[in-house]
């Protein structure tokens, strides 16, 4: 388990990155809403500063981050828009942390330090057109085939898919075992031959995020590509849940960062608007909302750092992970809802970032998890946990 960074040096880090969102991402926000891309120069600013690699491991060229010092910064960055934590998001996160966690010295070595500076985008390849919720159902099967295995199916709203260097792929091995113990995860550079990259996906919000279909045909690798080795031959599953839990903490900082940002919005609106011969700010009604937002926002923080506490004490923290996200996600919802009716018909205009914003975060309630399986995990364990 990483222990994080000197705090001195962390704190520096964090100070660079609340100004860089500020002085750099934020306006370039509307940019890259029109041309639904991120400006080259930011993509290199964010290589330079080391943000691809903020979790991967000191020896492997990355930062090294422990889970709350990441989920510190990741509410940093993500007081700009979303878009540009999509671009790190899978370096950081779900596309290499299973190769962190699972992966073997020699598949550390080749992928991490590419990861860590950003010259290799490392993708997650689970979810399927007729597998989201039930990642265990998987369909896309690997077939053994000598000392090989051939990779066929199709994987849906891969993220940065368009960008990727190399993807992890969680395909079925054994297809005999119809649920999560047949899945393996692989790891499969992206110019191996039969990928097929679809043009991305067209989205309510994060424009300049890119999400793609990712068509396998006859995919060949060798058995070493098995993330672990071949010993983890159908531990895939364990390994995507695994990744997803210290993903839903990330999400959980996401969704704090964007509350802070849209309180703030509001607070200001709230602070210049007149009406009845005063600044709405002081009609008791708008600061209901105001004190409503305010409250959440600190149990959402509060929340995101204790479980990210438990995770880097335990090594794991499955229902304080679903909890986080659970809460921290649709409480940026209200959040979101709130300060734009604070901004009343001017919330609905694109000219004010409120907008943009409540589309952007709308889908913090659905990827690496919906609501719904959080409080299924949650529920889930909770019942195990006093059963036993
Ligand atoms: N960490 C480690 N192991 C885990 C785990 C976790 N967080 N969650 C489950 N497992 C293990 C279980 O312990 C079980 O192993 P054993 O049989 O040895 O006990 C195995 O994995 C299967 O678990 P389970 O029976 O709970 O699997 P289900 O198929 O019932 O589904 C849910 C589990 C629904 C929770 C899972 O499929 C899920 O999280 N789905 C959402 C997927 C998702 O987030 N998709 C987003 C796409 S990526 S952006």
């Amino acid at each position: 388990m990483a222990s994080g960074v000197d705090s001195d040096v962390f704190e520096q880090l964090v100070a660079t990155v609340e100004r860089f969102a500020r002085e750099r991402l934020i306006p370039a926000e509307r940019r890259v809403e029109e041309e639904d891309e991120i400006p080259e120069e930011i993509v290199t600013e964010m290589k330079e500063m080391g943000l691809f690699g903020l979790s991967t491991p000191e020896e492997y060229g990355g930062i090294g981050l422990s889970v709350p010092q990441e989920a510190r910064l990741i509410e940093a960055l993500c007081y700009a828009s979303l878009t540009f934590r999509s671009l790190i998001g899978t370096n950081v996160g779900i596309g290499s942390q299973g190769i962190v966690m699972d992966g073997t010295p020699e598949q550390k070595a080749q992928w991490l330090p590419g990861v860590a500076s950003g010259e290799v985008i490392a993708s997650f390849a689970l979810t399927e057109p007729d597998n989201g919720s039930d990642a265990g159902g998987i369909r896309t099967s690997a077939r053994r085939d000598g000392g090989d295995f051939v990779i066929n199916g199709t994987k849906r709203y891969i993220t940065n898919a368009v960008r990727a260097g190399v993807f992890t792929v969680f395909a079925r091995t054994d297809p005999d075992k119809p649920g999560a113990d047949g899945v393996s995860a692989f790891i499969v550079p992206a110019d191996t031959p039969g990928i097929t990259v679809a043009k991305p996906d067209r989205k309510l919000g994060q424009k300049g995020t890119k999400t793609s279909d990712v068509i396998f045909e006859d995919v060949r690798v060798p058995e070493s590509a098995i993330i672990g080795g071949p010993e983890n031959l159908n531990k895939g599953f364990r390994t995507a849940m695994k990744v997803l839990d210290r993903g839903r903490i990330h999400v959980g900082a996401m969704a704090v960062g964007q509350s802070q940002r849209m309180l703030d919005i509001a607070t200001d609106y709230a602070l210049e608007r007149k009406q009845f011969g005063k600044p709405i700010g002081e009609h008791q009604l708008v600061q209901g909302l105001i004190a409503d937002c305010q409250a959440e926002l600190h149990a959402a923080r509060a929340l995101v750092r204790a479980s990210a506490d438990t995770f880097d004490r335990e090594g794991k923290a499955i229902i304080e992970a679903s909890c986080t996200k659970y809460f921290c996600t649709e409480a940026a919802g209200r959040i979101a809802d709130r300060a734009l009716q604070i901004h009343g018909g001017a919330g609905y205009m694109a000219e004010y970032d409120i907008e943009r914003l409540y589309r952007d975060i709308r889908l913090l309630r659905i990827y690496e998890g919906t609501s719904q399986i959080q409080q299924l995990v949650i529920a889930r364990r909770t019942l195990a946990q006093r059963a036993a």
